[in-house]
């Protein structure tokens, strides 16, 4: 076989095998190269009889312009596997559901409150809020809570350093300052974040009250436990349940009350759950409020918020409502 035919055999075999592009450029040289072998046979025609060198190197050209057509074949080969293999790993499925952002929602408990709220309206109950940062007084004092009353020790409430204030303990300072820049009749829900030095599964250091206040002319109990059973039958989406009052003291009211409602527990059996305090307002509280305790009485009640909400979506761990669990959340939305 002439040393042409070897090399063509050689390029073809060689190219065959050839699957990468810098594999590809290293054969392009040794056949084409400076030194390649092609190179050399251009390179020999010159010492050639003259009469040779034409049909030699007519030769030489026709197996130059096969290799070529061989290495541009093996390029476009080359890229086509390469991109194949670039377009199945980058591939999209177009069939699936797209990403989103998602819709939030609300917490369990501004949802329990946006509904709590619209069912005291139709009672004509306005929602009112105020500080959370309070003065003793606002707190404590105008509350009729004595000084060495233990809610007020460093062990219960959080005070804030090098001054009298203090993180409120309840929402009822916010009740003070409405009766203080209002008359009666007053009709008006409290909710709101307060902090107690406390926690553990039931209790948290920050948790959510909702206190109402109603002060008119001949309010008594009877109007607290109507207001309450109302209340707690729409919100609970029941017609009929029964509220109890237990004889408790709180400083602020006389007489008070703790209030239970009626609850089915799992094994259908009724129970007598505890939801809040409530009591008539003291006379010294009307006082600090200034409105005249000979004209006018009134109730205040006061509930856990979160309490409620659990109750109603079922949820037994309170702490699950402040981690920012979006598992957790999630599913209210
Ligand atoms: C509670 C709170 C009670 C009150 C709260 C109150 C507010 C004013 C005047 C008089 Cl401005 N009373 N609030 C009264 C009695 C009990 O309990 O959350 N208990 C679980």
């Amino acid at each position: 076989m002439s040393d042409l035919q070897a090399i063509l055999q050689e390029a073809t075999a060689t190219l065959a095998a050839t699957t990468t592009v810098p594999h590809l450029e290293q054969t392009k040289a040794r056949f084409l190269g400076k030194s390649g072998s092609l190179t050399e046979q251009l390179k020999a025609l010159g010492k050639l009889p003259p009469d040779e060198k034409k049909t030699a190197g007519a030769a030489i050209n026709e197996v130059k312009n096969q290799v070529e057509a061989l290495i541009n074949a093996a390029k476009a080969r080359i890229l086509n596997v390469e991109l194949e293999a670039k377009l199945s790993a980058e591939a999209i499925d177009i069939t699936l559901p797209g990403r989103t952002s998602g819709t939030g929602g609300l917490h369990p408990v501004s949802r329990s409150l946006e509904r709590i709220e619209a069912l005291f309206a139709t009672m004509g109950f306005s929602v009112v809020d105020g500080p959370e940062i309070e003065t003793d007084f606002y707190n404590f004092t105008a509350l009729n809570t004595p000084e060495n009353h233990p809610a007020r020790s460093m062990h219960d409430t959080f005070y804030i350093e090098g001054s009298k204030n203090l993180l409120r303990t309840h929402t009822s300072p916010v009740q003070i300052r409405h009766m203080l820049g209002n008359k009666p009749p007053i009709r008006i829900i409290c909710p709101g974040r307060v902090y107690r030095c406390d926690h553990d599964a039931t209790h948290s250091p920050m948790f959510h009250q909702l206190e109402g206040l109603w002060i008119d002319q001949g309010i008594s109990l009877a109007d607290l436990k109507g207001t309450l059973t109302q209340f707690l039958n729409a919100y609970f989406e029941r017609d009929n349940m029964h509220i109890r009052f237990r004889p408790s003291f709180f400083p602020f009211v006389e007489p008070g009350v703790e209030f239970d409602m009626e609850w089915e527990n799992k094994g259908g059996k009724i129970k007598w759950l505890e939801i809040g305090g409530a009591g008539i307002l003291h006379p010294a509280v009307l006082k600090n409020g200034g409105i005249d305790p000979e004209k006018y009485s009134g109730f205040a009640f006061g509930m856990g918020l979160d309490r409620l909400a659990m109750l109603k979506y079922g949820v037994n761990d309170l702490r699950l409502f402040f981690d920012n669990d979006i598992k957790f959340l999630s599913q209210f939305r």
